[in-house]
C-alpha cells in the first residue's frame, strides 16, 4: 500500500474522499426494473429472475417452502450450527439490553408525557447472493426485528445457502423468497401477488440494490441507511502487532474490489512492517484478486502526532475503526465520528462482523458523521403519549394560549380557552 507521509491538513479532504459512484447511470438502469415489478407483479419477478439470476422459477416457486427451511439445519456441520447459535445468543443479548423501560414524566403537576416503542409491523430484509453467502447479516437484521416484535419479517435472497435458511428460521423470519437484485427491493416496496409489501427495507447489496433502495425511499418506503462500499480505518502505534493489523486490513479488503481500507500511524516503522506482512498474507488469500484491487484504492497515512491522527479519523468517519494503540479505550473517548470502534490488539473487526454482539450493519461513506448503525431502534417507532388532568390544564393552559395567540393561530388558543372556561364554570357551580 501507498504510504503518504505527513500530508498537510489542507490536503486531507482530497486524501480521504471516497470514490464517487456513478449513481445516475445505475438509477437509470434500475428505474425500469422497479416499474416492471410494480406493474407486472409475480410475472415480472419470474421474468427478471430468469434474466438476471438465470433461475428457472415459476410464480409459485418464488417462495422458499417450509420444508426447505426446515431441512437447512441438517445440511450444516455441527461446528457451523453451534457457531451460529452462539452468535445468535450474543447478538440477541446485546440488542435485548437496548430495550428501555417506559418512563412516565410529569413535566408539570397533572401533565404527564411518555414514549412507547412499537415494532414496525412489516419489515423486509435483503441478503445478496454472490460469492459470499452473508448469513451473518440475517442474524444482524433478523434478531433486532424479532426483539422489536415486528409482525411480518420478509426475507428476499437469490441464494439458497442452507446457513441463510437456518439463520432465517432462528430469527423467526416469517417468509423467505428466492428473489435477488433491484427486483427484490421492488417486490418488497410495492408488494406482488406473493410477496407482501413492507414498510421498511434493510440489508446490503450491490450498486443496483442500493440504487433501488434509494429510489423506493423517495417514494415513501423507509430504508435502513444510505449504503456505500464497506470500509475500515485502523489507527496503530508501536504497541500494534503488524501481522494483526495487516490481517484486519485484508478482512475488509476481501469484501469487494470497491472496499476501502485506511491505516493511520505516527510510526513509520509500523507502516513499513504492516506493508511487508500484507504482501505475504495477501498472496495466501483465496480472494486475493479482489483484495488486491481494493488495496489499490487504499492508503497508509503517516502523521506527526496523535492530535492529527484523531482529527483525521474524525474527519474520515469510518464505518469500522480499529484502535490498535496504547490506552485504546481512553483514546476512543476522543472519537466522535465512527460506525463501530474496536479496541486493542485482540479485538478484530471480524469479531463484530460475526459474533461478539454488536451489529455489523453500519454507516459507510462518511455517514457515520450523522447516522448510527442498525440497532433495536431501527425496527421500532417511538410513539409519544400524554395525559393532562383538569388541574394540569389549568397550569399549562395559559402557556399554550399565550404562544398560540402570538403565532396568530386562534383555533389553537380556543381549544384551550374553551376547556378552561368550562372548568371555571364547574368550579363556580
Ligand atoms: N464487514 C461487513 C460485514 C460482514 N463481514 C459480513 C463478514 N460478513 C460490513 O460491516
Ligand atoms: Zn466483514
Amino acid at each position: 500500500m501507498n504510504i503518504i507521509p505527513f500530508p498537510q491538513r489542507s490536503e486531507w479532504s482530497a486524501l480521504l474522499a471516497r470514490p464517487v459512484q456513478a449513481t445516475e447511470q445505475i438509477e437509470a438502469a434500475v428505474a425500469p426494473i422497479l416499474a416492471q415489478v410494480r406493474a407486472g407483479g409475480d410475472a415480472a419477478l419470474v421474468e427478471l429472475t430468469r434474466k438476471f439470476d438465470k433461475l428457472d422459477v415459476t410464480a409459485s416457486g418464488l417462495e422458499v417452502n417450509v420444508a426447505a427451511l426446515d431441512a437447512a439445519e441438517n445440511q450444516l456441520s455441527d461446528t457451523l450450527e453451534a457457531a451460529i447459535r452462539q452468535a445468535y445468543q450474543n447478538i440477541r443479548l446485546f440488542h435485548e439490553r437496548q430495550k428501555q423501560p417506559v418512563e412516565k414524566i410529569e413535566t408539570m403537576p397533572g401533565v404527564t408525557c411518555w414514549r412507547k416503542s412499537v415494532g414496525i409491523d412489516k419489515v423486509g430484509l435483503y441478503i445478496p447472493g454472490g460469492t459470499a453467502p452473508l448469513f451473518s447479516t440475517v442474524l444482524m437484521l433478523g434478531i433486532p426485528a424479532q426483539l422489536a416484535g415486528c409482525r411480518e419479517i420478509i426475507l428476499c435472497t437469490p441464494s439458497d445457502h442452507p446457513a441463510i435458511y437456518f439463520a432465517a428460521k432462528l430469527v423467526g423470519v416469517t417468509r423467505v423468497f428466492r428473489i435477488g437484485g433491484a427486483q427484490a427491493i421492488a417486490a418488497m416496496a410495492y408488494g406482488t401477488e406473493s410477496v407482501p409489501q413492507v414498510y421498511k427495507i434493510f440489508g446490503p447489496g450491490n450498486q443496483y440494490v442500493t440504487a433501488a433502495k434509494m429510489l423506493v425511499a423517495k417514494e415513501g418506503v423507509a430504508i435502513d441507511m444510505p449504503a456505500g462500499p464497506s470500509e475500515v480505518a485502523i489507527y496503530a502505534d508501536d504497541s500494534a502487532i503488524p501481522s494483526f493489523v495487516a490481517a484486519d486490513l485484508l478482512s475488509q479488503a476481501e469484501h469487494g474490489i470497491d472496499s476501502q481500507v485506511l491505516l493511520v500511524s505516527t510510526s513509520k516503522m509500523i507502516l513499513n512492517s504492516v506493508n511487508l506482512t500484507l504482501t505475504t498474507q495477501l498472496s495466501r488469500l483465496p480472494r486475493q484478486a479482489m483484495a488486491a484491487q481494493a488495496l489499490k484504492n487504499s492508503k497508509m497515512i503517516l502523521l506527526d502526532n496523535q492530535e492529527d491522527a484523531l482529527d483525521l479519523l474524525n474527519q474520515y468517519a469510518a464505518e469500522h475503526l480499529i484502535l490498535s494503540v496504547e490506552n485504546a479505550e481512553t483514546v476512543s473517548e476522543r472519537i466522535t465520528n465512527a460506525g463501530s470502534i474496536f479496541l486493542g490488539n485482540y479485538t478484530p473487526e471480524s469479531a463484530g462482523d460475526y459474533a461478539s454482539g454488536t451489529n455489523h450493519t453500519l454507516p459507510t461513506n462518511g455517514f457515520a458523521r450523522a447516522y448510527s448503525g442498525v440497532s433495536l431502534d431501527s425496527f421500532v417507532k417511538k410513539i409519544t403519549v400524554q395525559h393532562i388532568t383538569p388541574e394540569g390544564l389549568q397550569q399549562l393552559g395559559p402557556v399554550v394560549e399565550a404562544m398560540a395567540e402570538a403565532e396568530s393561530l386562534d383555533a389553537h388558543k380556543r381549544a384551550v380557552s374553551l376547556r378552561l372556561a368550562s372548568l371555571e364554570e364547574e368550579n363556580l357551580a
